[in-house]
């Protein structure tokens, strides 16, 4: 399923720099002796969740990655300087899996979580190190730790913030593709799109993830068609953005049916808040359009956008309702959250007090 977005990565610690063999020899100083200093521990390799990021497709291009080795120890009792460390930043959602995919190595869940993934060798010892009242002058010195290396994986699990909910041709897809730089594909016959497509919109400095999702037919909710498959998809959705197919014959009914297939889906759809947009008013004259949009604005009671996805016509008020709407359904859900945890912690707080001995004189 493409709601998987996943990297194969190579990574490669640094390895320690090697511990120095050295002694101090310097005109008129009578007593020399083992300077040699301690090579740098290497670079570690780490993920971090970071904000902002939203798909893995930097590292698809981008396969290789090492921290940086250790510097070698040096004379004068010099350390060498430690590998520079490689932060790969992910975006939040991420788990990270070995190379056969079987063994989880991280979960990425919170932004700002990191984890180390590859550990940078020790530095090596230098000589100066094994100096004892018995060996004054030891030429032992150990190598620095080997770097790790390995293939891992990253796997995202995406979650969609607004789906395209509509009739097969209602130009979903094309509007996803106006939209975003996703290319899904668009053609004049139902069914085009067969496996959801996403896209991320940029817009007043935030971003949302739209959801391109096959077109839905009477029985979707039973799984006519492609059925409950697809409606999975969009369960986890924040917003709806529903669009009409203007050019149609009988707007009322097909708007009725993607209604009653997201009532008949268990699962909260209908409850959403749901854009509606009346698509491909480039083929309608001003007449026709406010005769459609008043008729869905009777059946849904509330506002009705006009729009064209391949003229490219009144988008924005599309996308700005949108980004509004996914933000507000977004602070809902941290307020919730936050309201939570308060509970949680009063309720602990209660707890503590009652196991307590101490009571009021
Ligand atoms: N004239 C006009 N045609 C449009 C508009 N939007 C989409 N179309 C056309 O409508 C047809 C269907 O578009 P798609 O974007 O593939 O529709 P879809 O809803 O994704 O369809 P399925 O994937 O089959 O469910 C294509 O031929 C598009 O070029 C529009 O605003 N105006
Ligand atoms: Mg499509």
């Amino acid at each position: 399923m493409k709601f998987h977005d996943q990297a194969r990565i190579y990574i490669k610690s640094g390895a320690g720099g090697a511990g120095c063999q050295s002694f101090r020899r310097e005109a008129f100083v009578e007593f020399g002796g083992p300077d040699g200093g301690d090579g740098g521990r290497g670079g570690h390799v780490y993920a971090e969740a970071v904000h902002g990021l939203n798909t893995l497709v930097d590292y698809r291009y981008a396969q290789h990655h090492k921290a940086k080795t250790g510097q070698h120890g040096m004379g004068r009792d010099r350390t060498g300087k430690a590998g520079e460390d490689l932060v790969l930043k992910v975006p939040v959602g991420t788990q990270i899996f070995d190379e056969d995919q079987e063994f989880m190595i991280a979960d990425l869940v919170e932004e700002g979580q990191r984890v180390m993934i590859a550990r940078g060798g020790e530095g090596g010892l230098g000589n100066a190190h094994f100096k004892s009242s018995t060996n004054r002058a030891p030429r032992r010195t150990t190598p620095g730790g080997p770097a790790e290396e390995m293939t891992i994986w990253l796997r995202l699990k995406l979650i969609a913030d607004a789906g395209l909910v509509g009739l097969p041709n209602a130009g979903k897809s094309t509007f996803l593709s106006a939209a975003t730089r996703a290319r899904p594909k668009i053609a004049d016959y139902p069914f085009t799109t067969l496996s959801p497509n996403l896209g991320v919109v940029y817009r007043h400095g935030g971003e949302f993830v739209i959801a391109d999702i096959p077109g839905l037919i009477e029985g979707a909710s039973e799984g006519v068609g492609l059925g409950t498959r697809f409606l999975g998809h969009v369960e986890r959705t924040r917003i709806l953005l529903h669009l009409v197919d203007g050019s149609s014959e009988d707007i009322e009914a097909d708007f009725k049916t993607i209604r009653n297939e997201l009532e008949q889906y268990d699962g909260g759809l209908i409850e959403k808040p749901t854009i509606i947009g009346l698509n491909k008013c480039d083929l309608l004259d001003d007449e026709e359009i406010a005769e459609k949009k008043a008729l869905l604005e009777s059946l849904s009671g509330q506002e009705v956008f006009v729009l064209s996805a391949a003229g490219q016509l009144h988008l924005d008020p599309v996308l700005d309702v949108m980004s509004y709407t996914v933000l507000d359904a977004k602070k809902a859900e941290l307020e919730a959250k936050e309201q939570e945890e308060a509970e949680k912690e009063a309720q602990q707080r209660l707890d503590e007090g009652a196991d307590s001995t101490w009571s009021p004189i």
